[in-house]
């Protein structure tokens, strides 16, 4: 088989570059390693950045999004002092569009199979062959049957656990990790969101998140030890320990109910530089990780697709090449700005068990100065719309 990109990975990355692509006539292949179901099985990101909402719109895959998410104009910071107001609209004239990852992911499932691209699921062994020639190529198994995708290009969209980030030789890339001392404890349940908008919490306890997918669905986050398990959890210890942390106002009339997902996820920063090496350019997870508390995972994953796609299209539209040529130092230069705010938003908001009792000071200082500060109310609203492309 012949074909211009080939993409690995049927995540958001993969399915956005390719249906941007081929509406300009470009053409994909996406390999990706599970099932369609397994892939829509996902539960993670549920807050998208301006620039994400327009790239999906300019997809053509926001129809749902504009009539089920629900835009916030704001959020709200809990401290020990009480609960206080990021307002993006009057600080930054910006909004925040909730809707979840897996409902991105299904309506780019369905805008793919409109256009009748190529997604070949259940790929297994992908392996990708000489990418600094002019003749790349990418092997798979399917059912047993070896395949071969000859291409121009291949985009590696293929998450932290994939392939192509392992393809760049160790002597050429560069890795940088910081590894955080807790993780989220995580749950969705049928209920209604305790708060209108998303309340991060500070708390003695550790930090909790209230979150929402939709005016039914809800979305909790508990910080714990990375040593816990999560069947050590039950239902009822998770929402004791969320009430706990949250505010009263929000926490004495929040719904309680069954959880229909749990689930504990580590925290980690990480970067890969470069992000290209030769015909193989890699974007998204597979490139960079964050952790969730600036909600920059999926959008990160956004941008790098704005400009791999910007740099593709410039390509066979009209046999640019700089776009291509300066991709990797692109986008790390956003990359490296959400690096600094997860960063930043973990470093405030949890309770690190080696802190020491000047580190809490200066942390509760900094608390202090958001609540007080309108500048700095309005760098964390910037940051949390999201940098422009
Ligand atoms: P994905 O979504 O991991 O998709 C990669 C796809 O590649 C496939 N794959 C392969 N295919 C072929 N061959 C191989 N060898 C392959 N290896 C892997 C995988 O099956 C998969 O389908 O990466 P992508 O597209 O770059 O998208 C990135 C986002 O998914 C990610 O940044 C966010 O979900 C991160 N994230 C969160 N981000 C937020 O902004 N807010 C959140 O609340 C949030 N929660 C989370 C998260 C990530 C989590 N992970 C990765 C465990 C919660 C979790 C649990
Ligand atoms: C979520 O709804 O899953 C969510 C929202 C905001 C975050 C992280 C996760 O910062």
């Amino acid at each position: 088989m012949r074909t211009q990109v080939c993409i690995i990975g049927g995540g958001p990355s993969g399915l956005l570059l390719s249906q941007l692509l081929n509406l300009k006539g470009i053409e994909t292949v996406v390999l990706e390693r599970k099932s369609r179901d397994y892939v829509l099985g996902r539960i993670r990101a549920g807050v998208l950045e301006r620039g994400m909402v327009g790239l999906l719109r300019e997809a053509g895959c926001a129809e749902r999004m504009d009539i089920e998410g629900h835009p916030h104009e704001g959020c709200n910071l809990s401290t020990q002092h009480g609960m206080f107001r990021i307002d993006f609209k009057s600080l930054v004239n910006e909004e925040v569009m909730v809707y979840g990852q897996t409902e991105v992911t299904r309506d780019l499932y369905a805008a793919q199979d409109r256009i009748g691209a190529t997604v070949i699921h259940d790929a297994a062994d992908v392996a990708i062959h000489d990418p600094k020639s002019d003749a790349p190529y990418v092997t798979y198994r399917k059912d047993g049957v070896e395949h071969r995708v000859d291409c121009d290009y291949i985009a590696g969209c293929d998450g932290f656990h994939g392939v192509s980030r392992q393809t760049i030789p160790t002597g050429v890339r560069q890795e940088f990790e910081r590894v955080y001392p807790f993780g989220w404890l995580g749950i969705l349940s049928e209920t209604a969101p305790a708060a209108e908008e998303l309340v991060y919490a500070n708390h003695p306890r550790g930090f909790a998140l209230a979150s929402m997918r939709s005016a039914t669905l809800s979305r909790y986050y508990v910080q714990v030890p990375l040593s816990d398990k999560v069947e050590d959890w039950t239902d009822q210890m998770f929402w004791d320990e969320l009430r706990r942390r949250l505010p009263a106002e929000v926490a004495e009339p929040m719904q309680t109910g069954p959880s229909i997902e749990k689930s504990i996820a580590p925290l980690r920063s990480f970067v890969c530089e470069p992000m290209q090496f030769g015909r193989l350019f890699l974007v998204g997870d597979a490139a960079h990780i964050v952790p969730p508390t600036g909600a920059k995972g999926l959008n990160l994953a956004a941008s790098d697709v704005h400009y791999l796609s910007r740099a593709l299209i410039a390509f066979y539209g009209a046999g640019d090449r700089q776009g291509i040529e300066t991709y990797s130092a692109t986008a790390l230069k956003r990359i490296w700005g959400a690096m600094r705010f997860s960063w930043w938003m973990t470093s405030v908001l949890h309770r690190f068990p080696e802190a020491s009792e000047f580190d809490q000071k200066i942390q509760e200082s900094e608390l202090l100065q958001l609540e007080e500060v309108e500048s700095a109310r309005r760098t964390m609203a910037l940051n949390y719309v999201g940098l422009p492309y």
